[in-house]
């Protein structure tokens, strides 16, 4: 089997044969192609058959309301008192509501969660994880904010309680399959949903991570987790992916990932990219505080961008914002 990455391009001067990428701000003319058993070789779009012509270039159906022909930017608020950069800072309903407020001005998305899935965490009880996350989320409603509400959960208790208090996007760190009623509430809830890519449990995922090639096996793997969602009566384009850098990856895994991304968009969806603050940063970096990781979080997000990602999960939203408008003047040279 082939796989078909294209190669993403944000020059301002495109040849004549190129084709958006996604239907967004890249374009490519060429494509990698990827065999698990021959080296990779470069090829031009035009070698490629007219439907996977369009499956690249197609513009990616709206995410919960968003059009997804421009970067999109989700906001983390970790409701707990462990998560491994935020955690504690907003486990107090005002703080949480404060820091949400904050962060509404600038995101297109809050991700709320009330369980840190970082490498060691153990699992919270999904009473304790309702308790953490439904307030905040109605609290938010009530208080009139109007920023779509991802719940960022893999129990499907977790999940209802969060849709009942107003959250509208799904973000489940395991694809539907930490809790097998996951899926059927999914469905029921007519709710978008993001399907993350991770191995084994947070408590043993870092233990000896393995793959016969990581950017293959994570592909192969979330186009599975795609088949059984949809089989599970979520539509198709109610869905979009993320590799999940850090959730049993190595360093190593997490810069091939990082490196050959564009490969998701064959799956023709919209792409999540979270690597804020993440452990692979501070390695690179020799940075050990989380809360010191921004420069390095912003040049990952802006090279996820750079490779057409359509949404990033960041904690810092505003300053955020600013790099990718100061990327997008940049490389259009202010025409967008
Ligand atoms: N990363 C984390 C949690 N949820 N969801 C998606 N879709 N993608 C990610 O990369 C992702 C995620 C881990 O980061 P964080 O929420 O900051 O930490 P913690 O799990 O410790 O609460």
């Amino acid at each position: 089997m082939t796989y078909i990455r294209p190669i993403p391009m944000t020059d301002p001067a495109r040849p004549i044969d190129a084709l958006p990428l996604a239907g967004g701000w890249c374009w490519f003319n060429q494509v990698e192609v990827l065999d698990r058993d021959a080296p990779p070789k470069m090829v031009p779009v035009s070698d490629l058959d007219a439907e996977t012509r369009v499956r690249l270039a197609a513009r990616r159906p709206d995410f919960a309301g968003l059009s997804m022909d421009r970067p999109r930017i989700m906001g983390i608020l970790n409701v707990t008192p462990d998560s491994f950069s935020d955690g504690g800072l907003f486990l107090r309903p005002e703080s949480a509501l404060m820091q949400a407020r904050k962060m509404a001005a600038g995101a297109d998305i809050l991700d709320i969660g009330g369980e840190s899935t970082r490498p060691g965490a153990v699992e919270v009880n999904a009473a304790e994880e309702v308790s953490r996350t439904a307030p905040v989320i109605a609290a938010l409603r009530d208080g009139g904010l109007d920023v779509p509400i991802s719940i960022d959960t893999r129990k499907a208790v977790v999940a209802e309680a969060a849709f009942a208090a107003g959250a509208s996007i799904l973000n489940d760190v395991t694809a539907l399959k930490f809790d097998p009623a996951m899926a059927t509430v999914a469905a029921a809830s007519g709710c978008p949903v993001i399907l993350m890519h991770s191995i084994a449990t947070p408590e043993t995922m870092q233990a000896d991570p393995y793959y016969d090639d990581v950017l293959l096996d994570v592909y192969d793997a979330l186009a599975a987790r795609l088949g059984e969602a949809i089989a599970a009566g979520i539509p198709r384009e109610m869905l979009a992916v993320d590799p999940g850098i850090g959730f049993g990856k190595t360093l190593q895994h997490n810069l091939i990932l990082l490196s050959r991304l564009s490969l998701f968009h064959n799956l023709g969806l919209p792409v999540l990219l979270g690597a804020s603050r993440k452990r692979f940063i501070g390695a690179i970096s020799a940075e050990s505080d989380a809360q010191k990781r921004l420069p390095g979080s912003l040049a990952v997000a802006l090279a996820g961008v750079a490779q057409g990602m359509q949404m990033i999960r960041v904690h810092d939203v505003a300053e955020t914002r600013q790099a990718l408008s100061l990327w997008q003047a940049a490389t259009t040279g202010g025409a967008a």
